[in-house]
C-alpha cells in the first residue's frame, strides 16, 4: 500500500513536472522584451518628435504617422491593441544610446540601415519600411535643376546623420565642389535655408518633401529629380532578443502581404470565412497555429491590420498621393507591381 503511494506521488510528480517543463517551453517561447512589453502592458517606441508624415505629435497631442503606425502595428500584434504603445520622442544623435541602453524596446524613426550602425549600434533592423534616398530641394526661382548647376554653391545639411557623408561623397564623385552649412538640429538646417543663408537643403528625400509641405507656400521650392544615395528607412530593436525581433519582421511583413491579398481593416472581416487554405494560414484560422509559433495570439494578423490598416492604408493615410506630402509609392510599391516591398510566404 505504502509502496503503491509512493510510485502514485512518483508518477504526480513526475506528471507536474512534465506539464511544467510543457508551461516553460510556452514561456520560452516568449522573448525577454516581449515579456517585458507585457508584463507593461505597452511598447515603448522611438520615434522621431517632429518629422510631419513620418513621426510627429498632432493637433490633438497624439503621435501620428507613417512610423507611427509601424509602432501600433507591433502593439497591436503583441497586445491585442494598437493605442498601447508609449511614445519616446528620439533625435537622430540619440539613436543609438536609446538602443543599446534598451531604453525604447524598439525604434520606428527614419533611420537608415548601413553596414556599420548594424555592426555596432547592437541592434536587429528589418524590414525595410520605407525604401527612400537623399535629395536637395532648392528655391524654384533658382534656376537650378541639376546637381552640376549646384557647384559652388552653399548647402544647408545635419551633421550626425548619414546625409553629410552622402553629400560629400556624391559632389567629390562628380568633381563637384560646394560649401556646407552644417547643422547639429534639421529645424535649423531647413529654416537657414529658407531664410537664404544656402542655395540648396538636403535630407532624405521623404524629409525634404516633409519641410516643403509645410512651408507657407511649397511651390516655391523644388525638389530637384535627383538621389544621392540609398536610405533604407527602417525599424530597429535590441539584438538581446532576436524572438523579438522576428515579430516586428512578421508584423510588418504581415502589412505587406495583407495589401497583396487586398485585405485591408474595412473588409477583414470577410475573409476571415474564406476558405482559401493560404488565407486562412495568414489570418491564423482554423487549425493553423499562426502566432503562436511565436508566443502570440493566433490571429494577431487580424488585430493589425484591422486595427491599423495593411501597407497601402499606412501609406496612403500618411503620406501618400492625396495629402500634402503626395507621395507616390515608387520604389514602395508591391513587388507585383514593380516595387521592392514583398514578404516571405506566411506557411
Ligand atoms: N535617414 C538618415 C537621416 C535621418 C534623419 O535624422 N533625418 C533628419 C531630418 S529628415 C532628422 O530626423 N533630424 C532631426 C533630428 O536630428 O533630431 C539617417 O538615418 O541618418
Amino acid at each position: 500500500m505504502v509502496k503503491r503511494t509512493v510510485m502514485l506521488a512518483v508518477l504526480v510528480a513526475l506528471l507536474l513536472s512534465v506539464v511544467g517543463v510543457v508551461g516553460a517551453q510556452d514561456a520560452a517561447q516568449v522573448g525577454p522584451i516581449t515579456q517585458r512589453i507585457l508584463d507593461r502592458g505597452s511598447l515603448i517606441c522611438g520615434v522621431h518628435p517632429g518629422l510631419a508624415g513620418f513621426g510627429f505629435v498632432n493637433d490633438a497631442g497624439e503621435y501620428e504617422g507613417f512610423d507611427v503606425d509601424i509602432c501600433r502595428a507591433v502593439a497591436a500584434a503583441i497586445l491585442g491593441d494598437a493605442t498601447k504603445v508609449e511614445f519616446k520622442p528620439l533625435d537622430a544623435a540619440s539613436r543609438q544610446a536609446a538602443i543599446q541602453s534598451e531604453e525604447v524596446d524598439m525604434m520606428s524613426r527614419n533611420t537608415t540601415w548601413t553596414f556599420s550602425r548594424d555592426a555596432s549600434w547592437g541592434a536587429t533592423f528589418g524590414p525595410t519600411t520605407f525604401y527612400d534616398g537623399q535629395g536637395l530641394a532648392v528655391r524654384t526661382d533658382s534656376g537650378i535643376t541639376t546637381l552640376e548647376d549646384l557647384d559652388g554653391t552653399t548647402i544647408c545639411v545635419q551633421s550626425g546623420t548619414t546625409t553629410e557623408l552622402n553629400l560629400a561623397d556624391a559632389f567629390s564623385a562628380r568633381g563637384l565642389t560646394y560649401n556646407p552649412q552644417v547643422f547639429a538640429e534639421a529645424d535649423p538646417t531647413w529654416e537657414a535655408f529658407v531664410e537664404g543663408r544656402c542655395d540648396a537643403f538636403t535630407t532624405d528625400k521623404s524629409g525634404v518633401a516633409a519641410y516643403r509641405a509645410s512651408a507657407d507656400d511649397p511651390s516655391v521650392y523644388t525638389i530637384l529629380d535627383v538621389t544621392l544615395s540609398k536610405e533604407p528607412l527602417t525599424p530597429l530593436s535590441p539584438q538581446s532578443d532576436p524572438q523579438f525581433a522576428d515579430i516586428v519582421r512578421w508584423t510588418v511583413f504581415a502589412l505587406i502581404q495583407a495589401e497583396e491579398y487586398g485585405i485591408t481593416s474595412q473588409n477583414i472581416d470577410e475573409y476571415l470565412t474564406s476558405e482559401v487554405p493560404e488565407i486562412q494560414r495568414f489570418l491564423g484560422q482554423g487549425d493553423n497555429p499562426g502566432g503562436t509559433l511565436y508566443g502570440l495570439a493566433k490571429d494577431y494578423v487580424v488585430n493589425v491590420i484591422r486595427q491599423v490598416g495593411n501597407y497601402s492604408e499606412i501609406f496612403d493615410r500618411n503620406i501618400g498621393p492625396d495629402t500634402r506630402f503626395g507621395l507616390n509609392r515608387g520604389l514602395n510599391a508591391l513587388w507585383t507591381d514593380g516595387g521592392l516591398m514583398y514578404s516571405p510566404p506566411f506557411r
